[in-house]
Order: C-alpha cells, then sequence, then structure tokens
C-alpha cells in the first residue's frame, strides 16, 4: 500500500511540474540533430485493449504504459515488454507477423534508449514521430504525453522534462481499427498497414529554434530581368528581436532578419533572372540554403519554380506543361508492406521514370518524406493528397478537424519541396450539401495556408447519356485544376470508350486523375477476356485515345503503378487480396499494358 501511495504522490508531483505537449511541426527534420530511434522494439497484441482499459472498460492506471515489473514474488503482473517479440520499425505489423496479417486492433510497442547528461543541458527534445498508423498514445517513462490520430502525417512532442540521464523508455499504444468518423472512414481500397510506420528521432533543438519557413519564387512576366525569392519564417517562441541570418551563397545571397513580437520573419531576395536556374523536370536545380540563429544553421535544399493556370493550360515556370503521371501507392513491391525508405522510394520513382512520367499522384494519403525529396531530386512533380475519401462524417466537426489537421501538416512538412504543385483534398467524394460545405471550408483553409500551390481534387463523372460524359460539382469553383476518375472499359462501358464524349464546363484544366482496369501478370487471352493483359492493353489503347480529345486535359494519372494489397479484392486465383490494376505486377514485371502508356507519353 504504502508503494502505491508514494507511486501516485510521484506521478501527481510529475504531472504537476513537467509538461509534454505535442507542439507545431518542425519543418526539414532530417536537417536537423536527430538521434534515429529506429531498430528493434518490443511489441505485445493487445486484442481487448486491456493494456489500456479496465474490466470495467474505464481507462485503467495501471495499463501497460505504467511497464510495470514484479516487486516481490508474490506480484502478479501481467505483461512484460522486456519478454516480448521484437519487431523492426519502422514498418507494418502485417507484413512483419503473419499472425498480423490481417489484424486490425491495438498494438503497444516498447523501447529503451540512452540520454547522455550532456545532452539533457541545453535546448529542447522532442520525439518526432514521421507516421503511426491510426491513433495513438506516446508514454515516455511513464508519463502520458501525447495522442495523435491521422496515420500518415508526422507530428513530434516536447519532451524535454519527461527525459532523464540514462535509460528512458517510450512505449506507443498504437490502434489502427477503422470508425465511421475516420479519415480515411471504414471503407477504402487499399491496406490498413498498423504500427509505427516511418522514422521515429529524439531531435535536440535549440530553447529558441527555427520551427517552419517558407521559400517561395514570385510569379513574374517571362521578360522579367529581375525575379523575386521570398521567405517567411518562424521560431518556436512568439519572441521579438531574434536574429536569423540567411543565405543562398550560390546566389550570392545573404540577409540578416530580426524576429517581430511573433517570433516571425519574412524577407525578399532580389535576383537577376539570368543568374537563376529554375527546378523544372529537365533540370531539377536546388540551391543551398542556409538559415542561422544563434550560431546554429538549418540547411535545406530548395528549388525555385513558379506554378499556375491560364486557362485550360498548367503552367510550370510560364510554361505550359502536361503531365504525364501515374498513381501510387506507399506499398513495397515484392510483397507488399508500407514504404519506410529512401531506397523503396527509389524503387518506385524509378518504375514511374520507366513509363516516362514526370509526374505522380502519391495516392491516398500524404507518402513519407523520403518519397517527396526523391522526387524532388529526379525531377518528378507530385500531387499530394490527404485522405478524404469516399464516405466521410460530412457534418461531424471532430471528422473535419481531423482531415484539416492532416492537411495542415501535410502542407507544413512539404511546403518547400518545388516539386508538391498539386494539393489535393478529397477523392471520389458522393455529393450532398454537407459534403460541399465540408471540402469547400477545408479548400479554402489550404488556401490560406498555401497560396502558392494548386488546389484539386479527384472528382468524379456525374451523368452519361448517349455516349456523352458530363462532370458536374459545385466543388469546381473552389478548385484550380478540374480532375476527375473515370472507369469506362472497366467498371463501365467495356468497348465503348471510342465512342464517348466529354462535356467539362470548366474553364479550367483537367487532370484524370483515375482510369485503369485489372490484368494477372502472365496471364494472356483475348483483348476482351477480364483480367488477362490483353484485355488491359486494349483498356489503355482505348482510353488514352479517348481522353486524348478532351478539351483542357493536362494530364493524366492512371490507375496505378504497381499492384497493391486490398482486403476488398478477394477473387481467388486472379486477385487474392490485390488490387490488380497495376501497370506493373507486384514482383515489378511489366503487364503489356505499361508500353501503351509509355508509348503514349513519349508522344506528348
Ligand atoms: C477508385 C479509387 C481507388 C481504387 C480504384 C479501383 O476510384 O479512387 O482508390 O483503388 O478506384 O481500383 O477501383
Amino acid at each position: 500500500m504504502k508503494r502505491i501511495l508514494t507511486t501516485l504522490l510521484v506521478l501527481v508531483a510529475l504531472t504537476v511540474t513537467a509538461q509534454a505537449d505535442e507542439v507545431p511541426l518542425l519543418g526539414n527534420v532530417y536537417a536537423r540533430q536527430t538521434t534515429l530511434l529506429n531498430g528493434d522494439w518490443n511489441y505485445i497484441v493487445d486484442v481487448q485493449e486491456e493494456g489500456y482499459y479496465d474490466y470495467r472498460m474505464n481507462v485503467s492506471r495501471w495499463g501497460f504504459f505504467q511497464n510495470a515489473k514484479p516487486q516481490r514474488p508474490e506480484d502478479l503482473i501481467e505483461y512484460d515488454f522486456d519478454k516480448a517479440p521484437k519487431m523492426q520499425i519502422p514498418s507494418d505489423w502485417n507484413t512483419k507477423d503473419e499472425k498480423l496479417f490481417f489484424y486490425e486492433g491495438t498494438v503497444w510497442f516498447y523501447r529503451k534508449f540512452n540520454v547522455e547528461s550532456s545532452k539533457l543541458k541545453d535546448g529542447k527534445k522532442l520525439l518526432y514521430f514521421g507516421a503511426v498508423n491510426y491513433d495513438c498514445h506516446v508514454y515516455v517513462n511513464t508519463k502520458h504525453v501525447a495522442h495523435h490520430i491521422g496515420g500518415f502525417t508526422p507530428f513530434n512532442i516536447d519532451v524535454t522534462d519527461q527525459l532523464k540521464e540514462g535509460e528512458n523508455v517510450v512505449i506507443v499504444k498504437v490502434d489502427n481499427k477503422r470508425h465511421k468518423d475516420n479519415v480515411p472512414t471504414q471503407i477504402f481500397d487499399w491496406w490498413n498497414y498498423g504500427g509505427i510506420t516511418r522514422d521515429v528521432m529524439l531531435v535536440s533543438v535549440a530553447g529558441n529554434y527555427i520551427e517552419n519557413y517558407k521559400w517561395n519564387l514570385e510569379k513574374a512576366d517571362a521578360k522579367a530581368k529581375k525575379r523575386t525569392i521570398t521567405l517567411t519564417a518562424n521560431l518556436n517562441k512568439a519572441e521579438a528581436g531574434q536574429q536569423i541570418e540567411v543565405s543562398i551563397p550560390e546566389l550570392k545571397l545573404k540577409q540578416t532578419l530580426t524576429t517581430d513580437a511573433e517570433g516571425k520573419v519574412s524577407s525578399e531576395f532580389i535576383v537577376q533572372s539570368s543568374k537563376l536556374t529554375l527546378w523544372s523536370p529537365e533540370s531539377p536545380k536546388l540551391y543551398d540554403v542556409e538559415m542561422t540563429l544563434n550560431g546554429e544553421t538549418l540547411k535545406d535544399q530548395v528549388g525555385f519554380r513558379t506554378i499556375e493556370t491560364r486557362g485550360k493550360q498548367i503552367l510550370l515556370n510560364g510554361n505550359p506543361v502536361f503531365l504525364k503521371g501515374i498513381s501510387i501507392h506507399e506499398e513495397k513491391v515484392n510483397g507488399g508492406g508500407r514504404c519506410n525508405s529512401i531506397n523503396d522510394a527509389k524503387t518506385l520513382l524509378s518504375m514511374a521514370q520507366e513509363l516516362g512520367c514526370n509526374f505522380v499522384r502519391l495516392a491516398h494519403y500524404p507518402h513519407n518524406e523520403y518519397m517527396v525529396r526523391e522526387a524532388e531530386r529526379r525531377g518528378i512533380m507530385v500531387w499530394s493528397e490527404i485522405p478524404v475519401y469516399w464516405t466521410i462524417s460530412w457534418t461531424n466537426e471532430g471528422t473535419f478537424n481531423n482531415a484539416k489537421r492532416q492537411l495542415t501538416d501535410m502542407i507544413l512538412r512539404d511546403q518547400n519541396r518545388a516539386n508538391v504543385i498539386i494539393w489535393s483534398i478529397a477523392n471520389e467524394t458522393p455529393h450532398s450539401n454537407e459534403r460541399d460545405s465540408f471540402l469547400g471550408r477545408l479548400a479554402e483553409y489550404a488556401r490560406t495556408l498555401d497560396n502558392t500551390r494548386l488546389i484539386s481534387m479527384a472528382m468524379e463523372v456525374t451523368g452519361q447519356s448517349n455516349y456523352v460524359n458530363r462532370l458536374q460539382d459545385n466543388m469546381n469553383k473552389y478548385v484550380d485544376v478540374v480532375s476527375f476518375n473515370q472507369y469506362i472499359g472497366w467498371y463501365r462501358d467495356v468497348n465503348d470508350a471510342p465512342k464517348m464524349k466529354w462535356e467539362i464546363p470548366y474553364e479550367k484544366p483537367v487532370i484524370i486523375s483515375e482510369f485503369g482496369g485489372g490484368a494477372k501478370y502472365g496471364y494472356h487471352g483475348a483483348k476482351n477476356q477480364r483480367w488477362t493483359e490483353e484485355f488491359q492493353e486494349n483498356l489503355y489503347k482505348e482510353n488514352t485515345a479517348m481522353i486524348d480529345k478532351i478539351d483542357g486535359l493536362a494530364g493524366t494519372t492512371p490507375w496505378i503503378l504497381k499492384d497493391f494489397r486490398s482486403p476488398r479484392r478477394v477473387l481467388n486465383g486472379i486477385q487474392d487480396y490485390y488490387n490488380m490494376k497495376g501497370l506493373f505486377s507486384d514482383k515489378g514485371e511489366k503487364k503489356k499494358a505499361f508500353y501503351v502508356l509509355k508509348d503514349w507519353y513519349l508522344s506528348k
């Protein structure tokens, strides 16, 4: 009893004195001083969440996060992290433990790490998670430090006061159960990979640090002799009078900026047009940029380009560009599993480049930062998207806030990537006033965060009669680019693509954000035989010919680069829980349709 009391007192004292909070997202985390906490973590599968709720379903004070150990022989403690199996983090449990292949529920993760006393003296320590799918509670040395929802965006927690010299323990309860009010909602056509799916890091920052910043090249007339680069940046604190030295050495630009009362700076840099190499797929030029605060320098590599629309055209650096794209899920080749490394990014992007792409749609959620940065280095433009997918709970304010938070963190993480040209706010959502209001607010909010990029969403074809397809969507006024998915030749109108006409009554560029059909690699037959490579090949021939005639076509991202796992795809012998619409098989073999799209892109 005495011991319990003492523990309680200590707990109370800790809650009073030590603060731990999720803090606004750090930009450019990989350039900071970090210690990776990847590697082996112990895990406990907790089907009934007994590590969190007591047997009356109240949140238990004695949950697994206490990391309790028997102190006396007679003590009863029915879990032991140190004896639990290990899993390599980052990863997804579905492909790491075969018993968990279909599992959707709670898994606890645990690891110890050491902190040297010298490291605790100055500054702050932030615990950074690249992504955890979907809902997680984080505990440091038994203290609850964060509850985060949303499976594809990063978050960071100030754990400075929780850490101690020597051994520290972090425990994460991860729950990927589907819920109607979540984003995404209960149903979606991809594998619900659970776990700590991206890098985990302990980040050391000074007490005052540059939290985030945004570089941008102002639009200008093609003949402009000078160009303006803008920078805004903010500290973690609203502190005036702090000096930030900023430079782009290659352009010989240098300024010392002083923070205002909100801890912000903003400035303009004027550069001769002839000296500036713009970022483009042909020349993905990145400049080193440096920002120094109190002797500590934060470096990044930033590209300068403009993206805008003019009538039905998309203009990159003032010139019309055709987006030769492909949709991609964040899934590894050869058996699936979440991508989480630079090598995974290289594999998928090389496949896209073999196809002749200059553009990728990173569907249906923000992909990891390696992917976006690797695409930027290779000159591949990006459509980045949040998982507002299908039947979202449009009237639920919590759902809206969740979507808004995911949108915010997607933008805050990638706002300096020159290759990201489109923020997409939704995919194939059913029309209603409630949905228009939800998405309208989201689009307007996205513009307040970033008015330098294009906003779009994947719409659907609404009406057709006598082979005339019509796109009508009240969201047309909110988007810069009208994008829609269509499955002529697969879900509808097999053989009729050649007869189809399109009416898109908006003076905006058009992207066909999806088309395609399934085929099993190596399965051959007549072109009207479903699932054969020939069927898919013919579908691609007919679809590319059809969409070529669409007025204002500015690009396309067919569905999809490679076959991917989906629990909705149950046809034995053909699908076996894979969506087979890939141009590559899961093993990376090219199907016949690959060459059709490649040739079409070559002609563009
Ligand atoms: C769609 C969805 C995508 C699906 C695809 C399909 O329209 O946007 O997530 O996977 O169709 O294969 O049916």
